[in-house]
């Protein structure tokens, strides 16, 4: 049975540290709030928004949530990104994703303020990932890079494969690895032999989103796993992109889902947000 990385006990570490410093900033007057934005009803979305909400509170930062229509128009929402980039309490800016069809997530995200883009979406900030100048780390990769911290792995020339080449996951999840000297590879649907590819995999991150597809023979013995899905499985329960019944055996680590890279997620998003607030108020 391989080690279970606990996202939970990691991220209530990581909101801990952060929570005390909150608090610090706020006996010199400086609060720091982060402004949600949420279009439409779709039930996954809420559920995530409602744990950022959650971790707002818990680190003592202000939330302020904007709960739009699904029929919202382009002009509305980008009239509600503009005076949130004009308000001095608000330090970060979320526009929750996906958006509604009719709504393109590209032309909204350009028109967030960069040192405001906690998600660290904004072209600005996607090309600082690539340079290595970290204003803001990308919150789910940044959380994927501390869980295998936690686990005690060096990263520096092991053999990482990323399955999963989106913009929000694994283009900047192998990037981050890439900085910290991993052999990085990033495979996708058009990938032949995926398996033999995975297998090479001493650090493996899947981002694919199909539920429990990678099974135990993509997997090498003792490899450290993270699961970075979020699916439904036939009944209707939570689960990864990883079958983790048929991985957990072969695995030296392996993080569960839920409880595993989401917690990790939204306290990447507490982190980035203490990052613009300081910045904001100029404290070093
Ligand atoms: N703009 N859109 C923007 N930023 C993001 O960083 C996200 N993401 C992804 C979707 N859209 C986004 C999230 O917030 C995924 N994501 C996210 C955040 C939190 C959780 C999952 C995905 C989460 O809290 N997961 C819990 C279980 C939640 C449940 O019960 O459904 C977990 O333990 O994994």
């Amino acid at each position: 049975m391989a080690n279970i990385i606990d996202g939970k006990a990691v991220s209530a570490q990581v909101k801990e540290d952060i929570r005390i410093e909150t608090e610090k900033l706020k006996a010199q007057g400086i609060e720091i709030g982060l402004a949600v934005v949420i279009v439409g009803n779709d039930p996954a979305s809420q559920v995530y928004v409602r744990n950022k909400e959650k971790a707002c509170e818990a680190v003592g930062f202000n939330s302020y949530k904007y709960a739009l229509p699904e029929e919202t128009t382009e002009q509305e929402l980008l009239a509600l990104v503009d005076k949130l980039n004009n308000d001095d309490k608000v330090d970060g800016i979320l526009v929750q994703l996906p958006l509604p069809k009719h709504l393109d997530d590209k032309m909204i995200i350009n028109n967030i303020r960069p040192d405001k883009d906690v998600d660290a979406f904004h072209p600005v900030n996607v090309g600082k990932i690539m340079i290595g100048d970290y204003s803001f780390l990308p919150c789910t990769p940044a959380g994927v890079m501390e869980l295998i911290k936690s686990t005690g792995t060096q990263i520096e020339g092991k053999e990482c494969v990323v399955i999963g080449r989106s913009n929000i996951v694994g283009k900047p999840q192998a990037m981050l690895l890439l900085h910290q000297s991993g052999t990085v590879t990033i495979c996708h649907s058009k990938t032949k032999d995926l398996k033999a590819v995975a297998s090479r995999a001493d650090i493996l991150v899947a981002a694919v989103g199909r539920a429990k597809m990678i099974t135990a023979d993509y997997v090498k013995q003792g490899a450290v796993v993270i699961d970075v899905g979020m699916n439904r499985d036939e009944n209707g329960k939570l689960c990864g992109d990883v079958d983790f019944e048929s991985v957990k055996d072969k695995a030296g680590y392996i993080t569960p889902v839920p409880g595993g890279v989401g917690p990790m997620t939204i306290a990447m998003l507490m982190k980035n947000t203490l990052t613009a607030g300081k910045d904001h108020h100029g404290v070093k």
